[in-house]
């Protein structure tokens, strides 16, 4: 069974994360550059039929290309994660991640939460908050979302791309009529 999610991928804007990160007393365990996301649905153990029908069922999945600011910190304290987020963020992002956390639910996956909070978790096992810090400028551009396995190997946890989709606008159907002269 592999543990599944969906996220944009951050690899792109890793090297501004973390050299912003890193010269701030930034709270907890750094996450390495190469785990950074912007998680989508949280989806859990999935079996290889189940993810072979996720698969399926995302491929008619449509989103434009995202541009999100992340342009403020946070802190789950359940989960001592700190990160870093938007303070607002384009709709099609809510939707997305909606979509794909339902496509999930179909399956039997998922945890059952229903709110949406897009942030790139930056550390963990963080005590504190990192709100005494400046809110971070950084843009993430995203054109493609994946489906990640999450793997534990003795190095600790790495995120593996299963499969990764485009984001693009639906294309409006040409309607024959205007094709006529
Ligand atoms: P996060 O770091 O963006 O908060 C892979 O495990 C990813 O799925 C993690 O990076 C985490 O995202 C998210 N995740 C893990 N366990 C989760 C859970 N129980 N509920 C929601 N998201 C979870």
């Amino acid at each position: 069974m592999a543990k599944l999610f969906f996220a944009l991928p951050a690899e792109a804007l890793a090297p501004d994360l973390v050299a912003w990160r890193d010269q701030l007393p930034w709270p907890g365990q750094p996450v390495p550059a190469a785990n950074l996301h912007l998680t989508l649905a949280f989806l859990g153990e999935a079996d290889q039929l189940t993810t072979t029908r996720l698969m399926a069922a995302v491929e008619r999945q449509h989103c434009p290309p995202l541009t999100i600011a992340l342009n403020e910190t946070g802190w789950f304290g359940r989960a001592k994660a700190a990160w870093v987020g938007p303070t607002e963020w384009p709709n099609e992002l809510t939707v997305l991640a909606r979509a794909l956390r339902r496509h999930g639910e179909k399956l039997g996956l998922g945890n059952g939460e229903q709110g949406y909070r897009p942030h790139v978790t930056l550390s963990r096992k963080a005590g504190e908050a990192p709100e005494a810090l400046p809110a971070p400028d950084l843009v993430l551009q995203a054109d493609s979302f994946c489906l990640y396995q999450s793997v534990s190997t003795p190095q600790g946890v790495s995120y593996e791309p299963i499969a990764c989709w485009p984001l693009r606008a639906r294309i409006k159907e040409t309607n024959s009529e205007e094709l006529t002269p």
